[in-house]
């Protein structure tokens, strides 16, 4: 809660006829939210898994030292901005920023340990913006991509997919892991909405990691019918043909139905919808192994009650708190439409290029550091 993102106005900085406000990326949203599992007496019955700081190799695993050295120079002047003018930072955000990515990380630890059945990073900055050379669209380091390789390389995970159900495109992500055959990136997200002309379909990856990229763009106004048929037709067989050994999650909540940078209609049913299949796909490949990292999500008012739905079907607990907002949502009309089924299809076809783990040339051969003690799907 202390990365300080200054004023703005949505995501651009104040200035001229722009008026100074919070800016958007704010804490406001996240504080609601682990105030109401707190409120809701969920928070009582979770294991705490304190964050630790990624260290300058974990950060380095995706990032370049240069982005890394800048950030830091840059908070050490008390102000800076990720790169793009719209992400700006205070001085205590480079120590933040490693919390952020050392919290997925230790959310990573924490299940591999066993000491959690699987783990919700509630962390700011966001990550999924962020490439190896810069950050943007809010984010400073990819905090799902740091975990990501760190289970690669600390942890000997054989495979890692990464889940990005944010509405806006995880194209940081998806540069990480461009040419990196060991993990499976697939972001969900509304057409066109950001970054500008990213996110299309049919960018499989670089030759040699073919089909271990999926991007699922949906037209604006989708709802829990669009995911739903993109869970049974994209996000289930792709996990199933890649078979890996822990799945991460980008949870960003920003695709409900009331998010001001967004124009989904999803509400607190659809996270817990998808959550709920995600965990299940999770026992079924990798003995459960999941851990999610925040990332978007605006709504200061509808944000804590889709992220509780996620953290009730994470830990199968059930609390009294009945969401407010659900009638409303549900009332914009959540059926599956025929222009979004198509894009549905279109996603789905994709799904065949998606390797299929143990058949590959090279299957088997334990390629990642730590190949001693490599997991595998099972
Ligand atoms: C810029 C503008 C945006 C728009 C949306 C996001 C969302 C991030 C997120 C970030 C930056 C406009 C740079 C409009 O939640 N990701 O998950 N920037 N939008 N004009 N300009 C110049
Ligand atoms: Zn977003």
């Amino acid at each position: 809660m202390w990365h300080d993102t200054g004023t703005g106005a949505g995501p651009l900085p104040a200035g001229g006829w722009i008026e100074p406000m919070e800016h958007i990326e704010g804490p406001s949203a996240k504080r609601r939210f682990a105030n109401l599992v707190a409120a809701s007496g969920l928070l009582a019955q979770l294991v705490p898994v304190p964050a630790r700081r990624a260290t300058e190799t974990d950060i380095e695993r995706v990032h370049t030292r240069a982005h890394r050295e800048r950030i830091a120079a840059d908070a050490a002047t008390g102000r800076g901005d990720a790169g793009d003018d719209s992400s700006p930072f205070g001085r205590e955000s480079y120590d933040i920023a490693l919390l952020a990515a050392g919290g997925v990380i230790a959310g990573v630890d924490a299940v591999f340990d066993g000491v959690a059945d699987n783990a919700y990073a509630l962390v700011r900055p966001p990550g999924h913006h962020a490439s190896p050379e810069t950050g943007w669209g809010f984010c400073i380091f990819n905090n799902v991509a740091v975990a990501a390789r760190y289970a690669r390389e600390v942890r000997g995970a054989e495979r890692v997919a990464i889940v990005d159900w944010d509405v806006h495109h995880g194209n940081g992500t998806q540069d990480a892991f461009w040419n990196d055959p060991s993990v499976l990136t697939l972001s969900i997200h509304q057409d066109g909405a950001y970054p500008p002309g990213s996110g299309a379909l049919g960018e499989l990856g670089a030759s040699g990691a073919e089909g271990t990229n999926l991007n699922v763009p949906l037209p604006p106004g989708s709802g829990h019918g669009a995911y739903d048929a993109v869970f049974t037709e994209v996000v289930e067989p792709a996990l199933r043909r890649f078979a890996p050994s822990l799945i991460l999650v980008a949870s960003g909540l920003d695709g409900n139905g009331m998010d001001p940078l967004a124009r989904q209609m999803l509400h607190s049913e659809s996270f817990r919808m998808m959550a709920g299949r995600i965990k299940a796909l999770a026992e079924e490949l990798c003995d459960g192994r999941l851990v999610m990292a925040h990332e978007g999500g605006y709504s200061p008012f509808v944000v804590p009650f889709c992220g509780l739905a996620i953290v009730e079907a994470l830990s199968g607990v059930r609390t009294p708190v009945v969401d407010p907002f659900l009638p409303a949502i549900e009332g914009y009309g959540q059926e599956l439409w025929p222009h979004q089924a198509e894009a549905v299809a279109r996603a789905a076809a994709q799904v065949e290029a998606v390797p299929v783990a143990g058949s590959g040339p090279g299957a088997g051969s334990g390629s990642g550091p730590g190949s001693g003690s490599t997991l595998r799907g099972s």
